[in-house]
């Protein structure tokens, strides 16, 4: 078991840090696999070997690669035997609430968020917590990864229909985070999941009789639906938004949940590593590339643009 499983993941990622988290509740062992996504080593052949979608996380078990941050937590509920049950079964209630919490929290636009707040720095209310130079090389990163991809696709002709389509997802998403009314609007759409969250969390305590008992979003059982609303409240955290969302007169039970959550184990492990990456990247070691496109970029540019609108 101890050398089970690779995990290829970062643990400044998203949706890196949900897989993380799955691992550490069932104490199930892994070996560690960094990709730097600032230095672009998702979109090395040799990961696009293990994903072809070039995304981290990814898990490998043996042979087998398992992609997507929730299929590979259902992969461990289903394949590692433990005591913690995250993914309760579907065929009771509790089960089906905890999936459909999940999806719902899938929906969220995390990277148009993220991105859109480090593009506009002014929604932000307290500031974005990330170093100021893991932000520089995000905003830079980001302009210059259409041109990165292309050249990418021209020198590694296996993998051109990857680069490519990574293109085409780069043009459409980099509209979206420039525009500041798509990011508000993402920003405002939040509203109405955390309103659901805050009344699922209010109506669990309501069940309970006793006030010191750890209250999760399915009473005292904790679920994968946690791992995504904590992951998701963290985030919020770290760009400087969640006083918008949660605090003593906006959402209390929330705010409740978010400080009992830094509480638990698994957080703490996953907030210290993210600390320590935080204190250990220097700035040199990033990879920033300048977002100056050559003119045969930017005509690429208009083409793949004209087409997602003929696609639309
Ligand atoms: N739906 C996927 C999303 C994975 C994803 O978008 N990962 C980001 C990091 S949080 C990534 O690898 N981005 C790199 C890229 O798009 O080039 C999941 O749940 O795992």
């Amino acid at each position: 078991m101890k050398n089970r499983f690779m995990l290829y993941f970062h643990p400044l990622s998203f949706y890196s840090q949900k897989v993380v988290l799955a691992l550490y509740e069932k104490e199930i062992p892994f070996k560690r696999h960094y990709v730097n996504l600032l230095a672009g080593q998702q979109n090395e052949p040799w990961f696009l070997e293990i994903n072809p979608k070039g995304k981290i996380p990814a898990l490998k078990d043996g042979d087998k690669v398992i992609v997507e941050s929730d299929n590979i937590i259902d992969y461990l509920e289903s394949t590692v035997q433990s005591v913690v049950t995250l993914v309760p079964d579907e065929s009771f209630e509790v089960g089906q609430e905890v999936s459909r919490i999940r999806k719902l929290l899938n929906c969220v636009k995390v990277e148009i968020i993220s991105y859109g707040i480090i593009m506009h720095e002014e929604l932000s209310i307290t500031g974005c917590k990330l170093p100021f130079y893991v932000q520089k090389t995000m905003k830079e990163n980001y302009g210059a990864r259409l041109g990165t991809m292309l050249k990418l696709a021209e020198k590694n002709p296996s993998f051109r229909d990857t680069y490519l389509s990574k293109s085409q997802q780069t043009a459409q998403r980099f509209e979206q985070i420039m525009d500041i009314e798509q990011v508000m609007q993402e920003l405002e759409d939040l509203e109405d999941i955390l309103d659901e969250m805050e009344t699922l969390i209010m109506s669990s305590s309501e069940g309970s009789s006793d006030y010191d008992q750890e209250l999760w979003l399915f009473g005292s059982r904790f679920t994968a639906a946690d791992i995504s609303l904590i992951v998701l409240l963290n985030r919020l955290v770290m760009l400087g938004i969640d006083s918008r969302y949660f605090s003593e007169d906006r959402r209390p039970y929330l705010l409740k949940y978010h400080k009992q959550q830094l509480e638990r184990a698994s957080v703490g492990r996953l907030l210290k590593e993210i600390e320590t990456i935080r204190k250990t990247i220097p700035a040199d070691k990033c990879h920033c590339e300048k977002n100056n496109f050559k003119p045969m970029e930017l005509l690429l540019l208009v083409i793949l643009q004209i087409q997602i609108y003929l696609k639309m």
